[in-house]
């Protein structure tokens, strides 16, 4: 029998950190990545750890960290300081009264995840259900101010021994660019993400992508859409990745049945948690969707409860959880996130989350006080 989760008090800390470099999509272009990051007691002083994962503006998706911070203070965080938890997975029922707000419930039930993970003397990734202790992992590259610098990234990524090179594209610049890296680089193994760049009726130019032997093209259609993606699934060799358009594990049952994607990119925050992602992860174990974990150029915290999600065993397409040196000159955990040719090591035998937080790193990027709530 395990105890019920009593939460005392919820900190929330204000971060801001620079990225190393800009990260740039056809939407915009995050160059400060601001965060809440949610510390969390319980009645026994154990200490959980969630990071928020919204941008500052609505381009992702409809949240931002403003919107974030009032749904958990004005409704999540009084719920969760008078209910008793007994499982994780209780969390999405206690916050399913409010629609949406995704990122605003992972965030703290990424907490909750790590609480329930210590209670039970285990590392969050066997919480979850893990199986790996070793993950592989892919990169992410964003828009380049010419195909040079382009080059150059991919060239770094390969010779670190990322398993996956990801790159931007939009209508733009995407088939010749496309094929000059296959010229270039005939046998790594590429995608492309459009993050919604194209319509339906751009169908006969992304069949010109059949021939360049991608692993996938993520999210080419509205970010809303599942049914368009049906048509164009249809007609393309390429398997479709759905990130954008799926918010819960009713989207990729739709997607699935439907035949609009052949592959998900899972993202906690984006589907309201970590239950509901294992449960997406479940579902597509099951009729055979291969998944993996995207990201949001988290830091340290998001990472970690990343690199613990994707050792469950339906993860089987290196993500997009690159070592934290990627993304920030210092992260906020110790030890940092690194990765050998390629893989990142699942802290399997830690206890909860399984990096330690660096308290002087958390004051240094904060911006603002911080606020402790409780009963
Ligand atoms: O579309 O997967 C995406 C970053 C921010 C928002 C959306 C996306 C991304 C990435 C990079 O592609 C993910 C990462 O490296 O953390
Ligand atoms: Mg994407």
């Amino acid at each position: 029998m395990t105890e019920f989760i009593h939460i005392k008090k919820i900190h929330m800390h204000f971060l801001e950190m620079e990225m190393l470099s800009p990260f740039v999509t056809s939407f915009g272009r995050v160059t400060k990545r601001e965060f809440i990051v949610i510390e969390m007691v319980d009645r026994n002083g154990k200490t959980g750890w969630g990071e928020c994962v919204a941008f500052t503006s609505p381009w992702y998706t409809e949240e931002t960290q403003k919107t974030c911070y009032h749904m958990m203070k004005e409704f999540f965080i009084p719920l969760l300081l008078k209910t008793p938890i007994e499982h994780p997975d209780d969390v999405s029922s206690l916050f399913s009264f409010a629609k949406r707000n995704n990122m605003a419930k992972a965030a703290l039930e990424a907490a909750v995840w790590d609480l329930y993970a210590q209670q039970t003397n285990q590392s969050l990734a066997l919480a979850l259900g893990g199986t790996r202790s070793q993950i592989e992992t892919g990169i992410s590259i964003g828009l380049q101010p010419s195909n040079n610098a382009l080059f150059k990234e991919i060239e770094k990524a390969i010779n670190i021994g990322y398993k996956r090179v990801k790159i931007k594209i939009d209508r733009k610049s995407d088939l010749p660019l496309l094929e000059t890296i296959r010229q270039r680089y005939p046998d790594i193994p590429l995608m492309a993400d459009a993050n919604s760049g194209y319509t339906l009726t751009d169908a006969e130019h992304l069949l010109k992508f059949d021939h360049l032997n991608l692993m996938m093209i993520e999210q080419p259609l509205g970010d809303q859409d599942i049914y368009e993606h049906m048509h164009l699934q249809s007609q393309l060799e390429t398997p479709i990745c759905l990130d954008e358009s799926i918010h819960s594990l009713e989207d990729a049952k739709n997607a699935i049945r439907l035949g609009s994607c052949k592959i998900i990119n899972i993202k906690s925050g984006r589907v309201g948690g970590l239950s509901e992602a294992v449960r997406i992860h479940d579902y597509c174990l099951k009729h055979h969707i291969p998944v993996w974990c995207g990201g949001m150029l988290e830091s340290g915290i998001g990472r970690a409860h990343n690199i613990a999600l994707a050792s469950l065993p339906g993860f089987s397409i290196p993500g997009d959880i690159s070592a934290s040196s990627r993304y920030w000159k210092e992260d906020i955990i110790h030890p940092e996130v690194t990765t050998q040719n390629g893989t990142i090591n699942v802290p399997l035998d830690k206890i909860g989350i399984g990096y330690e937080i660096d308290r002087e790193k958390l004051k240094k990027f904060s911006t603002s006080p911080i606020q402790t709530f409780t009963l």
